[in-house]
């Protein structure tokens, strides 16, 4: 099977990039999910590594979010499994020790927006037509708890619960506007400014600024540890009602039929 991430890790700088290739859009599926927890691993345990920066190998697109397809007409028990791989991302990369950007350099809706804003800082292409934000309502399904507070984390209370309830996706001005991202760029520097912004960073000692980050952040993710198996059970039984179905099936249908 071929790799859907490609990392590359340079050890002069300490940077390592994560290019997500998974055609066409980098869709987080089982696979990717997977994967990425291993590359994560890895690094995380690298010494000579002290920064991560996550963009992508596709144009337009830094990631759809989660793959529809895992969620429709699939068995409990592979929604479950799936389920605990996107938990498994999201507790590894907002609980990282090592620095994390998003060079954003394409559309980032939904599961690709909470890869983003998990990240310390978001550097984002100046393009109209890129869009971002938690737009699960929109298709009928709902963000659980620690979706809703990365995001309040970055944005705030009230921001958020407009956001969340009309899954309103931000263009990239509006975006920056409301903190949703830090900066932006144009396209051909997105990635260069991550890393210019990244040795900014690296001028901070690691532990000091690890301990503020684990202050930020930890109360989330304990919260989810403390609660791994009931969330999973809730979204299964939520993902696996008729109703649900029908709604994703019909959000499909116009996912097509806009393309054509
Ligand atoms: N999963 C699977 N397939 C996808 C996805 C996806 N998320 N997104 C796009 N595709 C498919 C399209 O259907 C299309 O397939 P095909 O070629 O067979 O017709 C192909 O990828 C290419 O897509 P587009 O033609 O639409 O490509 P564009 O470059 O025009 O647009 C976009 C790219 C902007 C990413 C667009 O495809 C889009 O908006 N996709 C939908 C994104 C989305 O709404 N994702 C939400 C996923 S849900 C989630 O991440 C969080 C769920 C939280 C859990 C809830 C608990 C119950």
């Amino acid at each position: 099977t071929s790799s859907k991430i490609k990392v590359d890790l340079d050890s002069n700088t300490g940077i390592a990039v994560m290019r997500f290739q998974s055609p066409p859009v980098n869709s987080l599926s089982l696979d990717f999910l997977t994967e990425f927890a291993i590359s994560m691993e890895k690094l995380e345990l690298d010494k000579g590594c002290r920064g991560l920066i996550l963009t992508s190998a596709q144009p337009k697109v830094f990631s759809a979010g989660l793959d529809i397809m895992e969620m429709y007409g699939k068995s409990p028990e592979r929604c479950s499994e799936f389920w605990r791989a996107v938990q498994e991302m999201w507790i590894r990369l907002y609980g990282s020790s090592m620095v994390t950007m998003a060079a954003i350099n394409g559309s980032s809706p939904a599961g690709g927006c909470l890869m983003a804003i998990s990240c310390d800082y978001r550097i984002m292409a100046d393009n109209p037509r890129y869009s971002i934000g938690l737009n699960e309502t929109k298709l009928g399904i709902v963000a659980p708890f620690w979706f809703k507070d990365t995001m309040m984390n970055t944005v705030g209370n009230r921001e958020t619960e407009l956001a969340l309830q009309l899954g309103h996706l931000y263009s990239s001005s509006e975006a920056l506007k409301i903190g949703l991202v830090d900066r932006l760029v144009p396209e051909d520097k997105v990635l260069s400014t991550a890393m210019e912004t990244m040795a900014n960073w690296f001028t901070i000692p690691d532990h000091a600024r690890q301990i503020s980050k684990s202050m930020m952040r930890k109360p989330i993710i304990d919260k989810l540890l403390a609660s791994r198996e009931a969330d999973i059970k809730n979204f299964v039984s939520f993902i696996t009602k008729d109703s649900i179905q029908k709604s994703i099936g019909m959000y499909l249908e116009m996912l097509k039929k806009r393309k054509a």
